[in-house]
């Protein structure tokens, strides 16, 4: 069990502007409802819900997302600055170009190097350049890795290095996307990987770097990764998805890391969601990042979890 003073913040981040289709707005108060700060204050942490950073309507949708952003980046870099672990709730996944943003400004300032596990169907690696729908919630990874095309020189924002990247769960990326993606030298696990060589043996050689380098893991969770048959509420399903063993299994290993810093969940979308299941998915996997039945019994199966 953690000790009091274990913080953890939750700042929501309640946009759709990124996506195609509306709802994932209504994220933050869906994860809300289905009890993510009660179930992470029953492990022991001091869970304070920080609100949502305000959003004005009346902006386009480049400027909304630019504004969350900028809301975002601070908001987390605050936290980290206070000793605590921002969740960031999303909204869609454009959020992450702020979020993420300010977990790099941290780390930079801490002279932490920074690793991100992009949990995901998709790459969101696309540019302005390359993009086939428009949709920025497809730019933000590319963004943070610093691809030109996007407004980077403001002081809210900082890039991450795209080797000290992992996107897990792929099976949806546009093929210019993945020239990109491969040009780069982002390590891709996809899909096929996982039905090779399942997840623990891909995540355990980035956790092994990322302890090396006694590095700051942000994940950022998009539950669209998971397969839409335990994840119906989010605006574009992909068949084929992790299962319910698997991504159980990836946040446990995450928590033995004791390397995350901090999480977005993103891409709920409450209105295609059915009957909370979705949403409680989202909660029961950041309960397991956070130490949820993680025994001691069940890791001494699991002899290459325990030799974490
Ligand atoms: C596509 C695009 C995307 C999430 C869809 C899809 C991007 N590559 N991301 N749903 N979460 O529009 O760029
Ligand atoms: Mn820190
Ligand atoms: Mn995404
Ligand atoms: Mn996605």
């Amino acid at each position: 069990r953690p000790a009091a003073g274990n913080r953890i913040d939750l700042i929501g981040v309640p946009t759709d502007a990124g996506a195609s289709c509306r709802g994932a707005a209504l994220g933050p108060d869906d994860l809300r409802t289905a009890g993510l700060a009660e179930r992470l204050a029953g492990l022991g942490y001091a869970v304070a819900d920080l609100g949502d950073i305000n959003v004005d309507r009346r902006l386009t949708a480049a400027a909304e997302i630019e504004a969350l952003a900028i809301g975002a980046s601070q908001a987390g870099y605050q936290s980290l600055e206070n000793g605590a672990r921002p969740v960031f709730l999303g909204g869609d996944h454009s959020i992450s170009m702020g979020s993420v943003a300010g977990v790099a400004r941290h780390c930079r300032d801490a002279g932490r190097p920074l690793f991100v596990l992009w949990f995901d169907a998709h790459g969101d690696f696309n540019t302005w350049s390359t993009t086939e729908t428009g949709n920025i919630h497809g730019m933000s990874l590319a963004r943070l890795c610093g691809e030109p095309g996007f407004a980077n020189d403001a002081a809210w924002f900082a890039e991450v290095d795209p080797a000290n990247v992992m996107i897990l769960g792929a099976r949806a990326l546009d093929c210019e996307e993945a020239q990109l993606i491969e040009a780069r030298g982002v390590q891709v696990v996809d899909m096929d990987a996982v039905r090779i060589a399942g997840v623990a043996t891909p995540l355990r050689h980035f956790l092994d770097r990322v302890e090396a380098a006694n590095g700051h893991l942000h994940l950022s969770l998009d539950v669209d990764a998971m397969d839409p048959s335990l994840a119906p509420g989010v605006g574009t399903t992909v068949p084929g998805g992790l299962t319910l063993a698997e991504g159980r299994l990836v946040m446990e290993m995450l928590h033995r890391s004791g390397r995350v810093g901090s999480l977005d969940l993103v891409e709920l979308n409450p209105v295609l969601d059915r009957y909370g299941k979705s949403a409680d998915l989202m909660v029961d996997l950041a309960a397991r990042l956070f130490g949820e039945a993680a025994t001691a019994t069940r890791l001494a199966r699991l002899p290459d979890l325990a030799t974490a």
